[in-house]
């Protein structure tokens, strides 16, 4: 089920990445997410791990090519199954009481390694864009290996999809940016 956050310690526990028993050589292995923490402006502060997001509804995606913003092919991904950034705002529930608080909202999704990228109310609930931006815990059909796992995020109708593909993915913090 959906934990709300009740100790700081909770958090930090959940969101490092655990040190290797063995001395590891790949870098990789150092970023894995282990739980995806949801704060800022929403009503029930969240920590989801893949179990929990399993329980959500599911948003899957055939082939992609992601690209880099200077067009050469990072990698083609077959398939992914997650779940749609929205619904798990939905979840959380923003915190806009007022008719245009949610216009003044932007939502970043942070990776453990200190990647972040920013996306918006309007593109997420008012622009095609929203339907494809997805945080997914399957890639071809398997759980997601070091190289970008346990869990990443999607933004399949990005023009470069490169750019907003996070690896590692371990936050979104919804941040209310003009009052
Ligand atoms: N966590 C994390 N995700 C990331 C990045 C990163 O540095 N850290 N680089 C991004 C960029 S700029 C691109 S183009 C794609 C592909 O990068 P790669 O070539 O390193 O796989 O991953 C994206 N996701
Ligand atoms: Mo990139």
């Amino acid at each position: 089920m959906f934990k709300k956050i009740f100790a700081a310690c909770t958090v930090a526990a959940l969101l490092a990445a655990a040190p290797a028993a063995w001395s590891a050589p790949a870098a990789a292995r150092d970023n894995m997410s282990h739980a995806l923490a949801v704060t800022g402006m929403v009503e029930t502060p969240l920590i989801l791990t893949v179990a929990d997001l399993r329980q959500l509804p599911s948003a899957n995606g055939g082939e992609i090519a992601v690209t880099r913003h200077d067009g050469d092919k990072a990698e083609t991904i077959a398939s992914y199954k997650g779940v749609r950034l929205r619904d798990i705002l939905d979840k959380a529930v923003l915190d806009a009481p007022g008719h245009n608080d949610v216009k003044k909202l932007a939502i970043i999704a942070t990776a453990t390694d200190g990647y972040a990228v920013v996306f918006s109310w309007g593109e997420l609930y008012n622009a095609p864009a929203g339907e494809g931006v997805i945080v997914y815990y399957e890639k071809n059909g398997k759980a997601l290996d070091d190289n970008d796992g346990e869990i990443a995020l999607i933004s399949a109708k990005d023009i470069r999809t490169g750019p907003r593909h996070v690896k590692w993915l371990n936050g979104i913090e919804v941040r209310k940016l003009v009052n």
